[in-house]
């Protein structure tokens, strides 16, 4: 397959400042004619080439006249032209309905609808497919009226009208330069819920979410988050809202969250659909961050787009920065810290130190889809993140607005972004860089001794190889510390940034009059794994004392996973330390209780592995069950006065309200860990008695975990209660996959053959297989059944989708990281895999390079 390399890129050939599309819309024959305006750009004999994909011209007109000399180059179109502008029309015919890549145009519940991104446009009609490609849109849509009611695309509406035999049309008209993965159209049977937002300047934008009548009343969560989102940007960046209507129509097929098409998103429902009855505070949460993200992208995005696919970073990294910005100004900005952190963790770190791990920039790819990843999102975010927190918040504002103002309208690099940060922040941030070209997770150790009433603090970093990238150069790493007072707990001086940036860097504090106690990367303030000489002790205080609450965090993460390894290493290990320290947290109650149940969860099996040169899923499993035991044991009084201080009355959507409900929850497990006869009944009861759908999946999670009859009873009555629900069902499927239990590699393999088991919806495939591959213990099961599971899934689910089958593919590659017997295993299914007849090339590059 062919590589594209970023050193490779070239300005496009030709421009196209137009376009006009005409769709004659049906699901099984949909007419697609095309009208490009081009222009050539610079002084070039190269004919004008059109990426295509899986289409065939059926008519190639140029200025006006049937073209003769076009001729086709694989998948794509090469009309050679003799002036310096013409006008092409192409008209093409595709099949919706057989479309289930989900890139292009599909057909999901009796809709019609579009994902263009990155490079899904060419399966709908012949066009330069590049985001540097900027054109002016019209769109004529025209359908049958009962099936297709209403029909909706990019910009403004302009005009409709009907038309005999129960035909109807529709123009869209969208002023704005776009590329083409930005298309959208949508046609369906939808009803609206509305509303309006004037922006800064005064224009009113009616604002549509669009849903199938029956979910119209899960869509006012969805709205509230986008008038929400809409105030932000204008607060926090400056940015306002640009066309007079704003739609995002709810689809239930769907690669990936959601998608921000110019004035058109078009969203995976379960980012949109909420109720209390149908999602847990988890799932409100993403819904409104996915909102923000998408509607952020109107700045960060589209109208400043990516030069190239290799500067996907610059609009997705930048994105997520901001909205995990503005879902922190919702509610508790420390709690949001930690979840963003434990995100890094689960999905960037694994990724950065494994065969798949590559640059915020990458330097070459096989399927741009595949890079679609954690060190593109959210390593992305954590550079733009250092460069705020660098730059400080009013230099970092002026930074932005340079950067919107001066490429507004263009397609920019990663480059273009960091030369704002620069010039508008006074500074050089030529090795910060680095942060875009290495990739790789940096080490850094932090070493304090004491001499009396002195300290020495000795810094080093180390940034570890990465396929490609043998050799590395020294990072930029800011550090937020502080030191506090061991015996007295009291601050020994202000919070510090330091900028390490030598392999080894060495900071000296003077007339000390007590034991320092450090703090450090205080707030995640650089995303690297970082290793001290604190003792338990140490940590213990930390956790108790240190007054940024994400230090306390990390100090009770660190103090249970030091506890952890020992105890995986050496067969046992001290749990006090661990139990006296949750003890500490859990009755503080001058804590936010969302707080309290983040600090009190013990790190994942996953994360544990990641601790280890050998993953041992047995030994992890058994050392995190029985700390888990102990806790519950030792602190049962004080999890059954956290339960019983948490069972709030009514449901209500508040930061107070879910940090009950997330604690109830977490207490439950603890007290269900501790063997207690009644823990059982417990669960079932807050199951069946939820008003909620946080409670009722709690519940079902814990027993789910167990080997009650209740287990039986709880997830029959689930299935029963919800079995019309898609979104619902997904949960019922996946609390089974990260199921704690013996069996579980078992029961995944039973329930692939249930009647609503299907590989066809990306949503219900990642409730059982990606949920199951990410089940550390039942995954790695020794018998190697859970890698061939997995392989078979993903060899039957790459023929329907390969996009979403290739996002499946990194637990696979982990093998390196295990015995000698589970490797073998893996890399067995990983070959069978490569040597599958009809291999996707997006499956071929994540699996062969998984291979390395
Ligand atoms: N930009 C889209 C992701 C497209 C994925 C294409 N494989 C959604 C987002 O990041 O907002
Ligand atoms: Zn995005």
């Amino acid at each position: 397959p062919n590589v594209t390399r970023r050193e490779d890129y070239r300005e496009p050939d030709w421009r196209v400042p137009e376009i006009a599309l005409d769709f004659d819309l049906d699901p099984a024959a949909t007419r697609v004619r095309t009208t490009l305006w081009v222009e050539r750009n610079g002084t070039h004999d190269r004919p004008l080439r059109l990426d295509g994909d899986g289409l065939t011209a059926l008519n190639v007109k140029v200025d006006g006249a049937e073209a003769t000399g076009w001729h086709m180059d694989g998948p794509n179109l090469v009309v050679p032209l003799a002036g310096s502008a013409h006008t092409i029309e192409t008209e093409v015919e595709i099949a919706p309905e057989r479309n289930t890549q989900l890139q292009g145009l599909y057909a999901s519940s009796g809709m019609l609808c579009t994902q263009c991104e990155a490079e899904g446009f060419r399966r709908i009609t012949f066009f330069p497919d590049r985001p540097d490609v900027l054109s002016r849109y019209k769109v004529k849509l025209t359908a049958d009226k009962t099936r297709f009611p209403v029909l909706l695309a990019n910009g403004d509406p302009i005009a409709q009208g009907d038309l005999e035999g129960g035909r109807h049309w529709a123009e869209w008209h969208d002023p704005f330069l776009k590329p083409s993965y930005l298309f959208a159209l949508v046609a369906g049977d939808l009803v609206a819920n509305r509303g309006s937002f004037t922006t800064m300047s005064g224009r009113d934008v009616q604002l549509g979410i669009w849903v199938r009548a029956p979910d119209l009343a899960k869509t006012d969560h969805a709205l509230a988050a986008l008038k929400l989102s809409m105030a932000w940007d204008e607060k926090v960046y400056g940015r306002e809202y640009d066309l007079d209507v704003f739609n995002i129509v709810a689809v239930d097929d769907f690669n990936f969250g959601a998608m921000e098409n110019k004035g058109l998103n078009v969203f995976n429902s379960r980012y949109i659909l909420a109720d209390p009855d149908t999602a847990t505070d988890y799932d409100y949460d993403a819904i409104a961050a996915v909102v923000a993200h998408e509607y952020f992208h109107n700045w960060s995005g589209n109208r400043v787009t990516c030069r190239d696919w290799f500067q996907l970073s610059l609009k997705e990294g930048f994105t997520v920065f901001r909205d995990q910005s503005f879902s922190a100004d919702q509610g508790s900005a420390a709690v949001k810290r930690i979840e963003d952190v434990r995100g890094l963790r689960a999905s960037q770190f694994p990724e950065d130190s494994g065969p798949l791990a590559h640059p915020v920039r990458p330097d070459e790819y096989i399927e741009i889809s595949n890079f679609y990843t954690a060190t593109i999102y959210n390593k992305g975010a954590e550079v733009i993140r250092m460069m705020a927190t660098i730059l400080g918040p009013d230099k970092f504002r002026a930074a932005t607005d340079l950067y919107f103002d001066r490429f507004d309208g263009t397609a920019a690099t990663c480059e273009d972004f960091v030369q704002c940060m620069e010039q508008a922040g006074g500074m050089d941030l030529t090795q910060f860089r680095r942060w875009y070209s290495q990739a790789g997770t940096p080490r850094v150790s932090a070493t304090l001794a004491q001499e009396g009433g002195r300290a020495r603090l000795s810094l080093r970093q180390l940034v570890p190889p990465t396929p490609g990238q043998p050799v590395k150069e020294p990072m930029v790493l800011p550090l937020k510390l502080k030191l506090f007072g061991g015996f007295t707990g009291r601050p020994m001086c202000d919070e510090q940034l330091i900028l390490l940036k030598e392999d080894a860097q060495e900071l000296v504090f003077e007339n000390l009059s007590e034991t320092p106690v450090l703090s450090i990367n205080r707030g995640f303030s650089a995303p690297i794994v970082i290793e001290t000489n604190r003792t338990a002790k140490d940590l213990a205080f930390l956790s108790a004392h240190d007054d940024d609450p994400f230090a306390r965090y990390e100090a009770m993460q660190q103090l249970m996973l030091d506890t952890l390894v020992t105890s995986v290493t050496n067969g046992s290990a001290d749990h006090q330390p661990v139990i006296d320290a949750v003890r500490n947290t859990l009755t503080d109650s001058a804590l936010d209780r969302a707080f309290v149940a983040e600090a009190v969860l013990l790190p994942s099996d996953s994360f544990i592995g990641d601790q280890m040169a050998l993953v041992e899923p047995e030994a992890i499993f058994r050392a995190r069950e029985a700390l888990r035991q102990d806790l519950g044991t030792a602190l049962e009084g004080e999890w059954r006065a956290a339960y019983e201080g948490s069972l709030a009355n009514r449901f209500e959507y508040s930061p107070s309200a879910k940090g009950a409900r997330r604690l109830k929850t977490v207490s439950l497990g603890y007290i269900a860990a501790s063997g207690a006869a009644d823990a059982d009944e417990l669960a079932f009861e807050q199951f069946s008695r939820a008003d909620n759908m946080t409670d009722r999946q709690g519940g079902l999670t814990t027993l789910v975990n167990g080997a009650s009859p209740l287990r039986e009873e709880a997830l029959e009555e689930f299935y029963k209660r919800y079995q019309g629900n898609g979104l619902v069902l997904d949960k019922w499927f996946q609390a089974q996959a990260l199921s704690a239990r013996e069996d579980t590699a078992e029961m995944v393999e039973r329930l692939s053959a249930h009647r609503d088991f299907t590989l066809s919806n990306p949503n219900r495939a990642r409730s059982l297989i990606g949920a199951f591959s990410v089940n550390q213990r039942a995954f790695h099961h020794v018998s190697g059944r859970g890698y061939r599971f997995v392989a078979d899934q993903l060899i039957a689910l790459d023929k329907l989708n390969p996009q979403t089958a290739a996002k499946l593919i990194p637990p696979l590659g982990r093998w390196k990281r295990f015995d000698a017997g589970r490797a073998a295993k893996m890399r067995s299914e990983l070959e069978r895999i490569v040597a599958s007849p009809g291999l996707s090339k997006d499956m071929f590059e994540q699996a062969s390079k998984s291979l390395d």
